[in-house]
């Protein structure tokens, strides 16, 4: 079966919604291998703009029947449940039967949250603003540190009780956490409000059948492509199915087609690959993808159907704190007032705001070493390049083509983990120039009806890193897109 897989090639907030939301009109599958509502995925459909945070966006899509969150990400149920009646009020149907949560998935407690806030205030004690992370206060920190250090709760230990293993184990993190932080810190967490609000939510969740044990249905979809059968036989095996995998009374694979995994955050937030300790604590590259979703074939991308779609904006844009080599603001040393002032028409032309904290994000042009680098990283079949109509307007537009040590000039190969080298003061960008199209794309559904300018970006883009791009977004609403 083909499994397309979304992942955010920059630092997120490249319009990976929009592209799902395309995609899952032939996808009766969408999956969240990763993340929690930290993400934020604006969708503009028929008028209605919808935020999905950490629900998948295959929802908007009628018939898209199984939306699937997977192992690798953490659940945070009030904000769940508060997802779901937003979208019901925006008239989105079935909602509540077409959702699932896998039973290994972790469960983010409002404790987490109290904690992600009291872990940045200390941070911004120590360095000031800069010190901080700049996290989203969603938790997705304290909640995947304790499931690596195994004090967690899984959305299974949760609704099948398991002799009230969850509850104990919630004031054992609470415990644990006044050891570290103090009860004044804490103060304006209330557990015993969690712990009943969290028994209210048992019961939600049993009556609603929300928590599945999602692998067998993953392996039966996209598990092997159909090599268990093969496999089972070579070595003797009576396959008790017809694809070699025990039967389950759940959901019937049959019923689904395409697979579609939708990535949260971007490679560059990735935990292992990303700009450490700028990050956020998942694995949001394509690696995560396959812990995330226990069952999914790495053959099953081999399907002629497959692909790895990196979504890639026009220019770069980040949220939080960290590394930025190309951003352009008046704050950053070396940038010309003109260039600065690029980036504060990027912000405000592309609105780049959060989905999820209303932050503003910082900007600056498109950086080729970084792509490259996550091209690398993710193994790409195709490119999504968005938002390109926001620089309709610009007289020039530069592309970080390398980067280079201020300090004696040498060229810095790759995209680099030391952040004392990623810094804008030691850190010189070569930058290609090119000139800008000054005609309105917005809308534009053609590759013919582009100016040739916008051509000529797009093109060199792709020669560059080598992999085609095949979507090309040219304004906010589903509509605005052009495939190729
Ligand atoms: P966290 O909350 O622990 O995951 O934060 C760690 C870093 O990850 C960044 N991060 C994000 N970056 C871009 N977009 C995100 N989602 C929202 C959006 C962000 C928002 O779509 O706009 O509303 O502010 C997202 N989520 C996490 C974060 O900024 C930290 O740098
Ligand atoms: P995601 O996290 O990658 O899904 O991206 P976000 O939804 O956080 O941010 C992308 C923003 O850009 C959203 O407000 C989208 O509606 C909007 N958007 C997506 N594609 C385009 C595009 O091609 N042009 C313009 N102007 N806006 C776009
Ligand atoms: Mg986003």
């Amino acid at each position: 079966m083909p499994v397309k897989i979304v992942l955010g090639a920059q630092w997120g907030d490249e319009g990976k919604g929009k592209l799902v939301d395309i995609l899952c009109a032939s996808a009766s599958m969408c999956c969240r291998a990763a993340g929690g509502n930290n993400a934020g995925h604006t969708i503009v459909a028929n008028g209605i703009t919808y935020d999905f945070h950490i629900l998948p966006s295959g929802l908007i899509n009628p018939s898209c029947a199984l939306n699937l969150i997977g192992a690798g990400c953490v659940v945070h149920l009030p904000s769940f449940f508060k997802e779901l009646g937003a979208l019901e009020e925006k008239g989105l149907q079935n909602v509540r039967q077409r959702v699932k949560i896998s039973d290994r998935a972790q469960v983010c407690f409002d404790l987490h949250c109290a904690v992600d806030g009291i872990s940045e205030e200390i941070l911004r004690s120590k360095d000031g603003d800069k010190g901080m992370i700049g996290t989203t206060k969603k938790g997705i920190g304290p909640c995947y540190s304790d499931k690596v250090g195994r004090r967690g709760v899984t959305m299974g230990m949760l609704v099948s009780g398991q002799n009230g293993q969850w509850e104990k184990r919630l004031r054992t993190l609470h415990q644990g956490y006044i050891s570290t932080y103090g009860e004044d810190a804490l103060s304006h967490y209330d557990l015993e409000a969690e712990v009943k609000r969290l028994k209210e939510f048992r019961t939600e969740l049993a009556s609603g059948e929300y928590t599945i044990d999602a692998t067998p249905l993953l392996s039966r979809t996209i598990g092997n492509n159909g090599k268990a059968i093969q496999a089972s036989t070579q070595f003797g095996d009576a396959p008790e199915t017809s694809n070699g995998v025990p039967p389950s009374d759940e959901n019937d694979a049959s019923l689904f087609s395409n697979v579609l995994i939708e990535g949260a955050n971007a490679l560059l937030l990735d935990i292992d690959h990303g700009t450490y300790p700028y990050v956020t604590s998942s694995n949001t590259g394509l690696g995560g993808v396959f812990t995330g979703l226990a069952g999914l074939s790495p053959l099953s991308l081999t399907h002629p159907d497959s692909s790895i779609i990196g979504v890639v904006k026009a220019y770069t844009t980040r949220v939080g704190s960290g590394p930025f080599p190309s951003e352009l603001n008046n704050t950053i040393p070396h940038v010309s007032e003109e260039d600065a002032h690029a980036g504060d028409e990027l912000q405000r032309i592309g609105r780049e705001f959060g989905v999820t904290t209303g932050r503003k994000r910082r900007c600056g042009w498109l950086d080729m070493v970084l792509v490259k680098y996550s091209c690398q990283v993710n193994c790409y079949t195709h490119l999504n390049f968005t938002k390109l109509d926001v620089l309709d307007s610009f007289e020039e537009i530069k592309i970080a083509m390398a980067y280079r040590n201020r300090r004696d000039g040498s060229e810095i190969r790759g995209f680099p983990s030391d952040l004392d080298l990623m810094d804008n003061e030691h850190l010189e960008i070569v930058y290609k120039t090119m000139p800008g199209w000054k005609t309105e794309t917005t809308g534009t559904r053609e590759w013919d009806k582009l100016p040739q300018q916008a051509k000529e970006y797009i093109e060199f883009v792709e020669a560059e890193v080598g992999v085609p791009i095949k979507w090309i977004g040219t304004g906010p609403r589903r509509e605005d897109m052009i495939v190729r």
